[in-house]
């Protein structure tokens, strides 16, 4: 039998440790991992902690990004990798909403609606939070949340307090033997 592809949303959040590299070192991670294809990251954003008493701006701040994928895996293998992926990155799993080095949320898995013990799908909350709207538009600024509508019309509704974050730069490949000694002085 063929396992079928199904394409899914991926949302990525870290405000402890290193948090843009955690974020993109788990994306690769991911994106290597048997059964994953054609993933797509979005651009990273600095976010505004939602704490379970509201937005902290005294809170450590959030990295934030989201990312597209296809997959022949089922909904709760691939919360499995995702949830090891967390754990390999430093997360301790304390209260809800806690500060994490790296949280994982699957947003999307086709268009399956899933509620069980381990599973919501789609998240109930993506569509009223500026941290995943706004990345994901960034990357599809065509993007639909299913049961929502447009992802531009939801981000414009509830406002985007999201700001750009600086990534470092990729260390530079010097795969040449370059070492300058040698280089111009003609
Ligand atoms: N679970 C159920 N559905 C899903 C799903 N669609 N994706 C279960 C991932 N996991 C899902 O998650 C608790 C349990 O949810 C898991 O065992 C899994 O089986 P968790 O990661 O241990 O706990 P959590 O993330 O603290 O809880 P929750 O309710 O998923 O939190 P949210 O709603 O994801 O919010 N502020 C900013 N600025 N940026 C953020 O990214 N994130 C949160 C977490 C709060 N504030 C934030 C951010
Ligand atoms: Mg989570």
């Amino acid at each position: 039998m063929i396992a079928q592809v199904v394409p899914v949303l991926f949302a990525f959040g870290s405000n402890l440790g290193g948090r843009g590299d955690t974020i993109r070192a788990a994306q690769r991670e991911l994106a290597a991992t048997e059964g994953i294809a054609n993933f797509t990251a979005s651009p990273l954003r600095e976010t505004v902690a939602l704490t379970l008493a509201g937005p902290d701006p005294l809170a450590p701040k959030y990295v934030n990004g989201v990312a597209v994928a296809d997959t022949t895996l089922g909904p709760h293998a691939l919360l499995d990798v995702m949830q090891r992926l967390e754990h390999e990155f430093g997360r301790v799993r304390g209260e809800r909403w806690a500060d994490r080095t790296l949280d994982i949320d699957l947003i999307l898995f086709g268009g399956r609606v899933i509620s069980d013990e381990r599973l919501t799908v789609p998240h109930p909350r993506a569509h009223e939070r500026d941290f995943v709207l706004a990345p994901w538009l960034a990357l599809d600024p065509n993007a639909v949340l299913m049961g929502h509508g447009r992802v531009a019309e939801l981000l414009e509704r509830i406002g985007d307090t999201t700001a750009p974050f600086a990534e470092e730069p990729a260390p530079a490949q010097s795969d040449t033997g370059h070492t300058g000694a040698n280089d111009g002085g003609s």
